[in-house]
């Protein structure tokens, strides 16, 4: 009688170790940002224009700035987590008029988002501006948990609740602040 009820200990410790080496296996293995094959290596994002602090930004930059995170789906229809920091915030540190400070001829303000392949797409400034919306747009540095290489990345704009994709820009090379004419 001692065996039968050895046994189903016996399985569940060994579904116990077992669990344990997946874990722990599972996190050796996950890519370390320092080991991942780095697209975004010398990736560099320009923040220029009528701003009061024009910035050059490095990945490892934007590693070190609050991150968002946006589930969404994309072209294809697919749910795929972007991870990033907002646009807002990134204006913001360059001292574009934000909240407050952006009114009257600040609302004649745009921001032209260039990439590497030559595509261009303009934002109202207030399209950004958590005092204006609650839509948070992120300039994604993450696919899924992974870095973008070109033409996706390393950096993307991710407009959440759009219903076309076409501001969607991969590649993103600057983000300049303008003012219309
Ligand atoms: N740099 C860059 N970004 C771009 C485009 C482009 O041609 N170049 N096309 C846009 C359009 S029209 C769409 S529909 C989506 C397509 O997203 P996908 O390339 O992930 O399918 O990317 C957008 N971003
Ligand atoms: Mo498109």
């Amino acid at each position: 009688m001692i065996s039968p009820r050895r046994r189903p200990r016996a399985r569940l410790f060994a579904a116990g170790l077992f669990a344990v080496f997946c874990a722990v296996s599972t996190a050796f293995n996950l890519p370390s940002a320092a080991q991942e094959a780095s697209p975004s290596h010398d990736a560099v994002l320009q923040i220029i224009g009528k701003v009061g602090r024009p910035l050059t930004l490095h990945d490892a930059d934007l590693a070190a700035l609050p991150r968002r995170r946006l589930t969404v789906t994309d072209e294809h229809g697919n749910r795929v987590t972007y991870e990033g920091v907002s646009v807002a915030d990134l204006l913001h540190r360059a001292g574009a008029p934000l909240g407050k400070q952006l009114r009257g001829p600040q609302l004649a303000l745009y921001v032209l988002v260039s990439a590497a392949d030559g595509y261009r797409a303009v934002f109202a400034l207030p399209e950004f501006d958590p005092a204006f919306t609650d839509r948070v747009i992120v300039l994604a540095d993450r696919r899924d948990g992974h870095q973008m290489a070109a033409p996706d990345g390393p950096f993307r704009v991710i407009v959440p609740d759009e219903k076309r994709h076409a501001r969607w820009v991969r590649e993103v090379t600057s983000l300049e602040v303008k003012q219309a004419q």
